[in-house]
């Protein structure tokens, strides 16, 4: 089975990256340059109508949606790696933290992006909208903090792929201003997560 990932640096393409990287399967890494285009190219958008990394090409057939691709991994090669759970109650766990990682933190997340970035129009931006998502975002950190109350990892006491699609958000909100010092549990387990050695390969180019 051949995987081709088409990832850009410094975007939500780490969690398939990492991902990749925890399974240590054989894959080929395509890196696309944002800034000039790459992207939104034909032979890219023939793969990926949306014109967005990451892109999971898997033997031909190809996979948008970080979220799709993850579950797709999980299920095909992390089940024996105790990645991702077998069908039950912690794999619904899993997936309801991926699912949260995309419906309610990358919501918030990108809706407080779009509302304070330099890199979006002035006039486009909207402070009172901003200030509503950062709320927001702090109110998602504290459920984050709850569950983490007495547990090392989201689901089932181990490292997982639901922890996987959570902790770069979460490192992501903290670099567009987010503040996480009150959230003790978070800041431990992101630090757990994010010290991975897969993570730090898969960030390596
Ligand atoms: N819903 C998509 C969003 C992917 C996405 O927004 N990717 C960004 C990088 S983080 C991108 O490719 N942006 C380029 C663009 O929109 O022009 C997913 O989760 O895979």
């Amino acid at each position: 089975m051949s995987l081709v990932l088409y990832y850009a640096p410094m975007t939500s393409a780490i969690r398939a990256q990492w991902a990749l990287e925890e399974l240590e399967v054989r894959y080929e890494k395509r890196k696309l340059d944002l800034a000039a285009g790459e992207h939104k190219r034909p032979e890219f958008l023939a793969l990926n109508p949306n014109g967005k990394v990451p892109l999971l090409v898997v033997h031909g057939t190809p996979i948008f949606e970080g979220v799709a691709i993850a579950i797709y991994l999980g299920e095909t090669y992390g089940v024996s790696k105790g990645l991702y759970p077998p069908p039950g109650l912690n794999r619904a766990e899993v997936l309801k933290w991926i699912a949260w990682s995309a419906a309610s933190l990358g919501e918030a997340l990108s809706r407080f992006a779009r509302n304070t970035q330099a890199s979006i129009p002035a006039e486009a931006r909207n402070e009172h909208v901003a200030a509503a998502a950062r709320r927001d975002l702090q109110e998602l950190a504290d459920i984050l903090e709850k569950a983490l109350e007495k547990r090392e990892y989201l689901v089932g006491g181990a490292f997982s792929f639901a922890d996987l699609m959570v902790a770069p958000m979460l490192a992501h909100a903290a670099q567009l201003g987010i503040d996480l010092e009150p959230f003790i549990q978070v800041k431990a387990w992101s630090a757990r997560c994010l010290g991975r050695p897969a993570l730090a390969r898969a960030m390596k180019d």
